[in-house]
């Protein structure tokens, strides 16, 4: 008995290890052995050697890469050498070379290409970056089961700066974070370096992005300290191998707070000295230090209009502190006073006027919508409008107003429809895209942002989808013209299953799952109705905040008549900050798409649509198709179940459940509440929602924990 008990605990333990959990820490880059052998001894054949010699750091974590990334896929080790052998063993050789003919930008250092030279796969990089992308492209050609054989790849990022940036505070928690806390140990800095910043670089290096801002926009001035100058370098250290630059999030009275001035006057003698030195203390510790991140004069931090300045004095005052140092300053055109008459016109008004006054080392930069990363906002009125200014997109990554890491929605059709509307200011055709690349423009420089959803979760990413917004940013930042859903393929293969009708069911889930979010939240134009603060779940009743434009009621503006924010020229008239085509196309509530209809139009209750309902009727069929789509997302999900890792599955299964009681919440609340308004009974099909508005008015309190 005893011996029968021990055998089978031995089985047991020896079994461990195949049903170990996948836990998301590796994400996309797993690396597990590939299930096909025919397809494993093709490779084989093509991978018996790495062959390098340059001694750049870069391509030194390249070779360590494609290591690492044959030995799992394929099983078996990859012997690195200084030159291909002699003989008819393939493999593949590394090198850089800063002359080679790439596709896509032509002043791009990041290029690669990889092509058949022989017997052999040769990648080369425009540098050692580019060769530690090409790298990465390779291993998802094997991840993703593409042959590699004649294999012709060349590819350049249209976007030079590709930063995350992280809203994380020195005290460890993330604002805006949903993932736990912060993933940087402040105080085990510099001396301790958790090994997990080298798994977020490689994440990071194997999407291109090539930058990362550290801190909150919302700064602490503790970041410009010696002390933290240190820990800061201890991370840049960390990056440097992986092409990475470390950027600071910068508090714009810094001179007074830590620098012990009376003023922090962009125009002050002593100001511009004082950031100049610390520019040059930076620079001292960090050499490839990026430059500085900054918001300034906008929800309540201090900036240069506290001295009777502009935002272009404040930057290229930081720009001039830059010196010859190769930094750039990212300036943040958030900003929206409190008494203006719509929040949508703010930043327009500020930032227009100073267009070709930024001194070169300066970028704008911009959210993709106007007023705060809602699920759908048309594009910023800013892109197009400020053509002597390199303007960076931010988008934001994490899930602050679409359902934190609760509810799954892919991001790159979100991304995608801000990157790809045209601003037509130049002719049809000039793409938000065009502008941030600089080509619409003839611009030197171009950058892209996203606010990061990584936290100290295992998983990184609290919902396990998550990482596949921070793949698809990376992703888009280099090339924006792939498709959301071809994004979305490659993730699922390297991340969750490859087992080809599973990966078709998840990605047709992921890829309708942002305009599923949008129905039975803000349908058609409507936005800012979220739980205040908090920015999660339904409050569309709000009518007393610290200010107007912080209210819902203030952006439905649901009436007896109708519904909607009149921004034609008989309302706020913000359509007139768009270009002539946008203006006609949108201005008329004939031609203006229905995803934006609310947001420019106040809408009769009664008028009809194009779909051929009422208004009242078509919102109420969006919020409760779009809740009925959670279901289908549930039964999507559950048919991949054999292809996907049980502890995961289970995982977005429950959380699926959450998304789909929500769902609901969003639903009721939304169509209870309008219904005030509108007086007309649920249209048939649907039937009325079984809660009172009161019961669900109730709801937001519990989350909110009032
Ligand atoms: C809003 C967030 C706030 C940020 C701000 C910003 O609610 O926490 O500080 O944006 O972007 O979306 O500065």
């Amino acid at each position: 008995m005893l011996l029968r008990s021990l055998l089978l605990l031995l089985v047991l333990v020896g079994a461990a290890p195949l049903c170990r959990a996948d836990d998301g820490y590796r994400l996309w880059l797993k690396y597990d052995l590939i299930g096909d052998a025919g397809q494993r001894t093709q490779y084989r054949a093509a991978t018996q050697f790495i062959a390098s010699t340059t001694n750049d750091v870069v391509v030194k974590t390249a070779v360590a890469e494609l290591q690492r990334g044959l030995q799992g896929l394929l099983g078996q080790p990859i012997p690195v050498v200084a030159k291909a052998p002699a003989g008819t063993k393939r493999g593949i050789l590394l090198s850089v070379d800063p002359s080679a003919n790439v596709s896509g930008s032509s002043t791009s250092k990041d290029g690669y290409r990889i092509a058949a030279e022989g017997k052999n796969l040769v990648v080369t990089g425009k540098s050692g970056s580019g060769v530690l992308y090409g790298v990465f492209a390779l291993l998802r050609q094997l991840q993703t089961g593409q042959s590699i054989s004649a294999l012709s790849l060349s590819s350049s990022p249209r976007i030079q700066y590709r930063l995350l940036n992280h809203w994380d505070n020195p005290n460890g928690t993330v604002e805006r974070g949903y993932a736990g806390s912060s993933i940087w140990k402040w105080y085990e800095l510099p001396q301790q370096l958790d090994p997990r910043y080298t798994d977020y670089a490689r994440a990071n290096a194997s999407i291109g992005v090539n930058g990362v801002a550290i801190n909150n926009v919302n700064a602490s001035a503790r970041y410009l300290t010696a002390e933290y100058i240190q820990k800061v370098k201890a991370l840049a250290g960390v990056m440097r191998p992986y092409g990475i630059r470390v950027y600071l999030s910068v508090f714009w009275a810094a001179p007074k707070v830590i620098g012990g001035l009376k003023t922090s006057d962009p125009l002050d003698a002593q100001v511009k000295q004082w950031w100049a030195a610390k520019a040059d203390e930076i620079y001292k510790e960090i050499p490839n230090f990026g430059g500085f991140l900054v918001k300034a004069n906008s929800e309540g931090e201090p900036g240069p209009q506290d001295y009777g300045r502009n935002h272009a004095d404040g930057a290229n005052m930081l720009a001039t502190a830059l010196g010859t140092h190769d930094g750039i300053v990212m300036w943040r055109a958030f900003v929206y006073k409190a008494g203006s008459s719509d929040r949508f016109k703010q930043a327009y008004e500020e930032f227009k006027p100073l267009d070709g006054q930024f001194s070169p080392k300066v970028l704008v930069q911009v959210k993709n919508g106007p007023i705060d990363f809602q699920a759908r906002e048309p594009f910023h009125p800013l892109f197009g409008a400020m053509p002597k200014t390199p303007l960076v997109l931010e988008v934001q990554i994490t899930q602050e107003y679409l359902g934190f890491a609760s509810h799954l929605v892919y991001l790159a059709p979100l991304f995608k429809e801000c990157l790809d509307a045209d601003t037509q200011t130049k002719g049809p055709g000039s793409t938000v895209a065009k502008v941030v690349d600089g080509s619409l423009d003839q611009h030197r420089i171009s950058g892209i942002a996203g606010v990061a959803n990584i936290g100290s979760d295992r998983n990184w990413t609290g919902h396990p989808m998550g990482q596949a917004n921070w793949y698809a940013f990376g992703r888009l930042a280099w090339d924006y013209n792939l498709t959301a859903a071809a994004i979305a393929t490659e993730w699922t293969k390297m991340t969750l299953t490859r087992e080809p009708k599973a990966v078709a069911t998840i990605v047709s889930m992921m890829d309708k799952s942002r305009d599923i979010y949008v129905r039975y939240t803000t349908p058609m134009g409507l936005h800012h109705i979220m739980g205040q603060n908090i920015h999660y779940g339904p409050e569309p009743w709000l009518a007393e905040a610290g200010r107007p434009d912080w209210t819902a009621v203030y952006y439905h503006k649901a009436d007896s008549a109708g519904l909607g924010f009149n921004r034609t020229a008989t309302g706020s008239n913000a359509l007139a900050l768009y270009s002539p085509g946008v203006q006609k196309q949108w201005g008329d509530t004939k031609t203006c798409p229905l995803d934006y209809l609310l947001w420019f139009h106040h809408v009769g209750w009664k008028q009809p649509l194009p779909t051929g309902r009422t208004l009242w009727s078509e919102l109420v069929t969006r919020y409760y198709t779009g809740a009925d789509s959670v279901t289908w997302m549930q039964q999507q999900w559950a048919s991949a179940k054999a292809a996907v890792d049980p502890t995961l599955h289970a995982d977005i299964t429950a959380r699926l459940a959450i998304q789909r009681r929500e769902a609901l919440w969003w639903r009721d609340a939304c169509v209870l509440y309008f219904q005030t308004y509108a007086k007309q009974p649920i249209p048939a099909p649907f039937t009325p929602p079984t809660r009172t508005l009161a019961e669900v008015k109730n709801l937001v309190d519990l989350y909110q924990l009032k």
